[in-house]
């Protein structure tokens, strides 16, 4: 077996494992542990839970490897290999009993940063509905044991592209603005909140397309791969050089131009 099939294997198993904590503290209530870059953005004492569970399960089977986590940072391995963790990706949907949150689990290679990474495996696990999207570089993305592939073509009614919106407020005039402009290649829009399951959607073919500007390494690291080995595209740049954060694009190859341009990635 391959490197990355075995980094997918862990990746699922400590993904189940932390699903179950993450479903478990669900039902009996979550706390609000504290706020983070503004008072929308919120981290549960079952973030921090979950993570630790994760990065105790990864040290213990792969003590080398490199952890870049959401709630704990970072830490430095000297494998090569870093784990690029979101412990509930989704949090605010979990905060209100939204069933529509992931443990996204990915293993990389190289720089940990999403501009030098390579993403050789990779899980994101909706514990409320049991499903697992899973994918090892070169060898597909899988629900389950079902082969994923992108959506092939989009009909004349335009394509059902998901996204979302940061959690400072004096991002959301840009975000609507950029919405103002795709509107016109668009079916329709979906804003499920976890970035982690849209990307996962599109590997699916449950969404044609989706973007997001600001997303974090952690909720792409996993998603990302899902997509390409689906056969699909992933961009992530800062538009026309802006000062903003990165802009997210992912997509089936019959939407991803049109959409990247209208997005302004480059
Ligand atoms: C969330 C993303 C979502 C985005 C939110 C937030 P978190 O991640 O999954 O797509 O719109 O602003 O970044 O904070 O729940 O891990």
């Amino acid at each position: 077996m391959s490197l990355a099939h075995d980094l997918e294997a862990l990746a699922i198993d400590i993904a189940r494992e932390a699903g179950d904590l993450a479903r478990a503290r669900r039902d009996v209530g979550v706390a609000i542990a504290a706020t983070k870059s503004a008072l929308a953005d919120i981290v549960t004492e079952a973030d921090r839970e979950v993570e630790a569970l994760i990065r105790s399960r990864l040290k213990a089977a792969r003590p080398d490897d490199g952890f870049l986590g959401e709630e704990t940072g970072a830490e430095s391995g000297v494998s090569g290999i870093t784990w690029v963790v979101d412990p509930i990706d989704g949090t605010v949907n979990y905060a209100y009993g939204i069933p529509t949150y992931a443990i996204s689990i990915a293993a990389v290679r190289g720089e940990p940063t999403p501009e030098s990474w390579e993403t050789l495996a990779g899980a994101v696990h909706n514990p409320m509905t049991g499903e697992m999207f899973h994918a090892a570089k070169d060898e597909g993305a899988w629900l389950g044991d079902q082969r994923l592939a992108v959506s092939t073509d989009v009909g004349g009614a335009g394509a059902l592209i998901g996204t979302g919106f940061g959690y400072d407020p004096s991002t959301h005039a840009g975000d609507l603005a950029l919405v103002e402009r795709v509107m016109p290649i668009a079916r329709d829009l979906r804003r499920a909140g976890a970035a982690s399951l849209d990307l996962a959607s599109v590997a699916a073919g449950r969404l044609d397309a989706y973007y997001e500007r600001g997303l974090q390494p952690w909720d792409l690291a996993a998603g990302s791969l899902l997509v390409t080995e689906a056969g699909g595209r992933f961009g992530r740049a800062k538009p026309d050089g802006s000062r903003r954060a990165p802009l997210v694009v992912a997509a089936c190859p019959a939407v991803f131009d049109e959409l990247a341009a209208i997005a302004g990635l480059a």
